[in-house]
């Protein structure tokens, strides 16, 4: 089931500047961490029951590098707090989206990931997420 939004990840060119806007509204970053397997440094900025998740490229070839060329900086996905991935995994297969990795993934704060195809869900890139920062409702 789906609860809160958990984040929406903006895709930067750098985190340090990227952060200063925020800082200005008197948010602030909590965590900085790499995740070398998708090729990027997030840094994590709590806004109310959310977050903004600062994402900057750390290898050539990462999702975060293509859209960056691609499109430029700007809103990379909207991530939603699911109480059991695998089981809204199964519920958007079912319906026909096109789910973008076989089974759940290991992502940033160690939660359990799932990503929808942009061109499935309208033009939004989709990410469900579960654990330690996806499911506290
Ligand atoms: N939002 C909306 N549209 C996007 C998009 C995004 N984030 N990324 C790509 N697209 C669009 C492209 O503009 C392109 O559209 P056009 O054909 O109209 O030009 C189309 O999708 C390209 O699709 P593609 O050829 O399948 O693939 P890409 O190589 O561009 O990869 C995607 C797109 C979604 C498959 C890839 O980014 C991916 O696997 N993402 C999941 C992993 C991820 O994003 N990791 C980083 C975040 C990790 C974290 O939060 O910790």
């Amino acid at each position: 089931m789906i609860g809160r939004i958990e984040h929406v990840g903006i895709a930067v060119r750098s985190i340090e500047e990227a952060r200063k806007m925020y800082e200005a509204l008197g948010l602030f970053v909590t965590e900085i961490e790499d995740v070398p397997h998708e090729g990027v440094r997030v840094a994590m900025i709590p806004c109310g029951e959310s977050r903004i998740e600062l994402l900057e490229s750390i290898s050539d070839d990462s999702a975060v590098a293509k859209f960056l060329e691609k499109r430029g900086p700007g809103v990379h996905h909207l991530c939603l707090a699911s109480d059991d991935v695998r089981a809204d995994d199964a519920k958007l297969r079912e319906a026909g989206f096109q789910v973008l990795r076989p089974e759940p993934t290991r992502g940033a704060g160690g939660c359990w990931v799932q990503f929808v195809h942009p061109k499935s869900t309208g033009g939004v890139l989709l990410e469900l997420s579960e654990g330690e920062h996806g499911s506290h409702e």
